[in-house]
């Protein structure tokens, strides 16, 4: 699996197929059905949930796409927000404790989007909707887009930081708003951007409040920026300036936002670089194909012969073996010993073996037979033992690390 399968699976222009990002997670699913109860479950459980959230995000709507603004307090994420709904929607504050609500911005008919705002839980008195019916046609533009204000990420509220790493794993595509003074803040790069590297496709990081630096010197702090961007992984993601102060301020992000928009494909790059981690993290429970133990392997031939000891198949084939006599001597011979014969009790029968004719449509002769024959020895039985671990040992050689422990146990 891993880099090469994945580079497969990406149309050319960077485009990802929806038909295909289904498959891959079907793949995924059926591949966790297979290995249920027989790999420990903590490694599993990131790919099992992705498979279920996946599939509840594809169900939900593929007409919508959920961007969220995320960022440290102060940076503009509010302001931002309603300049794009160009409605003062989510309070701004000067210096004010910070919400730990999260708002929601709809463009166009709600439709299916009300059903993805249920799931991604942003309570019905925060959500709005722009229709572009109410201005004319200039938001038209933005229909499917639900924008997200989350609450501040380096906000003291423990509950809000939840609240915003919650939504950070739902949402289609993340517009990090950062602002000259604190763009450099560690905490966003270690804890967040950072993290972000496999959603490079669905990042997008904004400088915001660059009228606070003087013109010339926007340039230099960018490129500042894109050098600490670049050590995050974050190579190539778009990197925009706005401000909220000039009414044009804002256009590069809404422009950047339109296009994303019309793509349709923010929902399906976000789900194939959450299905690239788990499924390089399954990849290490996945060896090369193997063949089955040959039966002449002497450690299956040692188990076939444990099992036979176990099973009394020496003590019934002793008794076979004089039973032909007895019943041949029985039926031939001179009739004084035939007689004689007859009297003495069949060896097969004394397992409570039957005769020539054939148990099978008999449960009861056949329950009989099977618990007539001696109880194994102990040394039989610890001779099985050894030769099932032996075989066991040796189907396991040379897989990865989950399955040797895993066949044993089978
Ligand atoms: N000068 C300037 N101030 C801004 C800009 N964007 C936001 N602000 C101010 O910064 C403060 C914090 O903004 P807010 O949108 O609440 O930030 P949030 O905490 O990220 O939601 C407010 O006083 C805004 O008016 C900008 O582009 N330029
Ligand atoms: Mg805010």
């Amino acid at each position: 699996m891993g880099g090469r399968l994945r580079e497969a699976l990406r149309i050319s222009d960077g485009r990802v197929d929806a038909d295909q990002l289904v498959a891959r997670l079907e793949a995924v699913h059926r591949f966790l059905g297979l290995v249920d109860g027989y790999l420990p479950d903590t490694p599993l459980s990131p790919a099992r949930t992705l498979v279920e959230r996946a599939g509840t995000r594809l169900s939900l709507s593929r007409d919508h796409t959920v961007v969220a603004l995320a960022g440290a307090t102060g940076s503009g994420k509010s302001s931002l927000f309603n300049a794009m709904a160009r409605m003062d929607l989510s309070p701004v504050g000067v210096r004010r404790p910070t919400t730990g609500v999260t708002h929601a911005c709809v463009w166009g008919p709600l439709d299916g989007g009300t059903r993805l705002l249920d799931w991604l839980g942003v309570l019905p008195k925060h959500r709005f909707v722009r229709e572009s019916l109410l201005d004319g046609d200039d938001e038209s533009t933005l229909h499917g887009l639900i924008l997200l204000d989350l609450p501040d990420f380096d906000s003291v509220q423990h509950s809000h930081r939840l609240e915003v790493d919650r939504l950070l794993g739902l949402v289609d595509l993340v517009v990090w708003v950062v602002d000259p003074e604190k763009y450099a803040d560690r905490v966003v790069h270690a804890a967040y951007l950072r993290e972000f590297q496999r959603h490079r496709d669905v990042t997008l990081v904004v400088l915001n409040q660059a009228d606070r630096l003087p013109p010339a010197e926007v340039p230099r702090v960018l490129a500042d920026l894109r050098r600490l961007l670049d050590a995050d992984g974050l190579d190539g993601v778009p990197l925009l300036a706005t401000t909220i102060v000039d009414p044009s301020g804002p256009e590069v992000l809404r422009a950047e936002l339109e296009r994303t928009v019309v793509e349709r494909q923010a929902a399906l790059r976000r789900l194939t670089g959450d299905l690239d981690a788990v499924v390089d993290a399954l990849d290490g429970m996945v060896g090369a194909p193997r063949s089955a133990l040959p039966a002449d392997d002497p450690a299956v031939a040692k188990l076939d012969r444990a099992l036979s000891a176990v099973a009394g198949v020496p003590t019934v084939l002793s008794a076979v073996e004089q039973a032909y006599r007895h019943r041949a001597a029985s039926r031939t011979g001179w009739p004084l010993v035939r007689f004689w014969r007859r009297l003495r009790p069949d060896p097969l029968r004394r397992l409570h073996l039957p005769g020539p004719q054939p148990v099978a449509d008999d449960p009861e002769r056949a329950l009989a037979a099977a618990t007539s024959v001696p109880e194994p020895g102990a040394a039989d039985k610890s001779a099985l033992a050894l030769a099932l671990r032996t075989v066991a040992e040796r189907a396991g050689e040379g897989l990865p690390s989950a399955w040797p422990a895993a066949v044993s146990a089978a």
